[in-house]
């Protein structure tokens, strides 16, 4: 029979280990400032915010910490919001509550009756719930708790979670298991899942989840699922998580039972406000619609000589009176569209800038093609001032070896927000754009498309889960630094050792570009295996539409290889900023790791290090397969700080992800060697199997692909 072994449960748990810490001063410090809580205060959400404290405090310090009735005691933990606290110990907190939003919190010493606290508020229950975990975290990474002012506010206001989960429990690009929403069994069996997926994220910030697929199906609107639906807002809402749907354009046909979808219809306008009133009857704070309309293959206003600001709009007004928004995707692309591909979305939107209504967010994807290991800022941030953009990341690795490899995709993010626009000159960072800053936009927003399934920890490999945790962390804070959140996670997950902490966040941090140099060094792109995603297939070029094959993005041939979106070639570099695109454009100084997203150069083309671009790429696959080399190394050291299954569980993974670094190198570098027709630079090693034999593997049943 099947048990849990005890890691395994650590799996589970996520960065919310609790385990009782290694140092015993450190433990009696903490105890002789934390003798009890008090709370003030009754909500759902200061009740799960004050268990979560003695779970976490107790485990931690391994012993039960209680709640108190009253202040009497000496060093008691305090938490409260401002409407529930006392006058007199809101009087001395005027100008931190001054300096936060409504989701912001304050942790501070304070001394009340000649007696010393921690105070954790807020304006609202659930600012004080992300002050809990906030002091929880401080905890964890053993930080000290004796001048504690902490005055903190997120800086974007959705923070959303985008699950592409189908209605059958398949997870499109999901690589941890089927979808965690067991649709069979709501509404009436909760399961502990859920609970503990919003404990997660409300620990790290998330406030907002869309539970379906944007590849929508209607059904998810009809009663029959919207009682479950309303079960699951039920649970995540004491945590702060706002439920969120994708609305299908086409649903007023398919369950409505009406001819047509045309937003200018009247009895469509008026299906999805009677929709809307349904929803919200149940779901009084429902967040509201995702919406993939025209775009691969998704039905959309266009059909109907529409266009999107005509299908966004309507859906807007009919959420409105409800307070509800429209996040509305950019990712669009056609296959009628001889341009290039990455230029669409840009080219269509554009035009619309200012003309959605109030509560529609664009929601645009951090590249111009499609998450890939690597790609520059998409044009649209800079592009859209009278428009709220919303970030869509992916969090779930498509394009990045599924769950298998190791690849921690915070140092991605980081790279994409701190891009710089220009769009109002120098320092118009992607994150000023989406954090509202620069345009003072009222609703803002990121999204990352989870890696979440029901494998026991939750994204299929042990450190994926550090790509949910850094999304949320950067979602709440898009300046924070991707080595510091890594830190964060390592010592909450597994150890406070720091002979662990800096070797393996150095490994994390160097895993990014460990891939890119294993994938698609130098800016290539999209060369990745038909459909599923999964490995190399830089030969595909039997696909219907032309920009679903690699071919179309590498253009590798005896002269050279690249893309030229030069002003000599596509002209994509136009849709930057003067500063960027001069940048880009030329050669000499469009950045090396982006050359071949901008350019098509000669294999004899020389980079800055000297080496002719032949050489160089494949010196840069070398460098990949050696950093994964690398990375295994080091993980081996760390046997003794981390238990038996997870340990092993990472030793594997990075035996495959060694595996499939060698079989990237040796794929692309023989099937692009049939153009350059050079040899393989000395420090390269030689091709561990034929081109032929690469050409001839096949997925049938890769996970994720549906
Ligand atoms: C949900 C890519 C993925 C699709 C995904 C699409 C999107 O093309 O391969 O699986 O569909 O992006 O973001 O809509």
């Amino acid at each position: 029979m099947l048990s849990l072994t005890a890691s395994a449960q650590e799996d589970y748990k996520l960065w919310l280990q609790y385990r009782k810490l290694q140092d015993s001063e450190l433990i009696a410090t903490y105890k002789s400032k934390i003798n009890g809580i008090v709370t003030f205060g009754n909500s759902e959400t200061i009740q799960v915010a004050s268990k979560e404290l003695q779970l976490g405090l107790s485990g931690m310090l391994g012993t039960t910490i209680g709640v108190h009735q009253n202040i009497a005691t000496e060093n008691t933990l305090i938490i409260g919001s401002k409407s529930s606290l006392k006058e007199d110990i809101l009087k001395n907190l005027k100008s931190e509550l001054e300096q936060i939003n409504d989701e912001g919190y304050i942790i501070k010493n304070i001394s009340f009756n000649n007696k010393n606290h921690i105070l954790i508020t807020g304006k609202t229950d659930v600012g004080v719930l992300y002050g809990v975990f906030n002091f929880l975290r401080l905890i964890q990474t053993n930080k000290a708790i004796e001048k504690l002012r902490i005055v903190d506010s997120p800086k974007i206001n959705l923070r959303i979670l985008n699950h592409w989960d189908n209605l059958n429990r398949t997870v499109e690009r999901g690589y941890a298991g089927f979808s965690l929403w067991n649709w069979q069994k709501l509404p009436d069996f909760i399961d502990q899942r859920y609970i503990d997926y919003a404990r997660a994220n409300a620990s790290i910030g998330i406030n907002g989840t869309v539970l379906n697929n944007v590849n929508a199906n209607a059904l998810i609107l009809t009663p029959h699922y919207l009682e479950k639906v309303e079960a699951l807002a039920n649970v995540f809402r004491p945590y702060g998580i706002k439920v969120y749907l994708t609305a299908r354009f086409s649903a007023p046909i398919e369950i409505g039972g009406l001819k047509t979808a045309d937003p200018y219809d009247a009895q469509v306008i008026n299906w999805w406000k009677e929709k809307a009133k349904e929803i919200y009857k149940r779901i009084p704070d429902f967040g509201g619609f995702l919406v993939k309309a025209n775009s691969e293959g998704q039905p959309g206003p266009q059909n109907y000589g529409r266009n999107h600001v005509d299908g966004a709009n309507m859906l807007a007004d009919a959420l409105a009176p409800f307070s509800g928004i429209v996040m509305w995707r950019a990712f669009v692309y056609s296959e009628h569209d001889a341009d290039d591909r990455a230029k669409q979305a840009y080219n269509e939107f554009v035009p619309y800038d200012g003309k959605f209504r109030d509560n529609v967010i664009v929601q645009v994807k951090n590249g111009a093609i499609d998450f890939q290991p690597r790609e520059p800022f998409h044009p649209m941030f800079g592009a859209m001032p009278k428009t709220p953009l919303m970030m869509e990341f992916q969090i779930t690795q498509e394009y990045l070896g599924f769950s298998t490899h190791l690849v921690y995709l915070p140092k991605l993010y980081q790279e994409v927000l701190e891009s710089d626009t220009y769009r109002l000159g120098k320092g118009s960072s992607v994150a000023k754009i989406i954090d509202g800053s620069l345009d003072h936009h009222k609703i803002t927003g990121i999204a990352g498309v989870a890696n979440i399934g029901n494998d026991i920890n939750w994204t299929g490999h042990p450190f994926a889960q550090a790509n949910w945790y850094g999304f949320g962390r950067l979602a709440w804070n898009p300046y924070l630094d991707s080595g510091e959140i890594a830190e964060e996670w390592l010592r909450s997950t597994f150890s406070n050792d720091e002979n662990f902490v800096y070797p393996v966040k150095e490994m994390m941090l160097q895993s990014r570009e460990a891939v890119v140099n294993y994938m698609t060094p130098l800016g290539l792109h999209h060369i990745m295996d038909t459909g599923h995603h999964y490995g190399p297939g830089p030969w595909v070029s039997n696909l219907s539409r032309p920009e679903w094959n690699p071919v179309y993005y590498h253009k590798a041939d005896k002269n050279g290889i690249g893309f030229d979106r030069s002003k000599t070639g596509s002209n994509a570099t136009g849709q930057y900023a003067p500063e960027v695109a001069k940048m880009f454009d030329n050669v000499a100084t469009c950045p090396e790791k982006d050359l071949l997203w901008f350019h098509h150069l000669s294999w004899d083309y020389k980079l800055k290090n000297g080496q002719t671009l032949w050489n160089g790429m494949a010196l840069k696959y070398q460098e990949g397969v050696d950093e994964v080399g690398k990375m295994a190394s080091t993980w081996d050291k760390m046997e003794k700080h981390v238990d038996k299954q997870r340990f092993n569980e990472v030793k594997m993974l990075l035996n495959i992800q060694y595996k499939e670094a060698q079989w990237w190198r040796d794929a692309c570098l023989l099937y692009f060697q049939q153009f350059s027709g050079k040899e393989l630079p000395k420090g390269v090693e030689k091709p561990t199997q034929t081109l032929d034999y690469f050409q001839s593997l096949k997925f049938p049943f890769a996970p994720g692909n549906n």
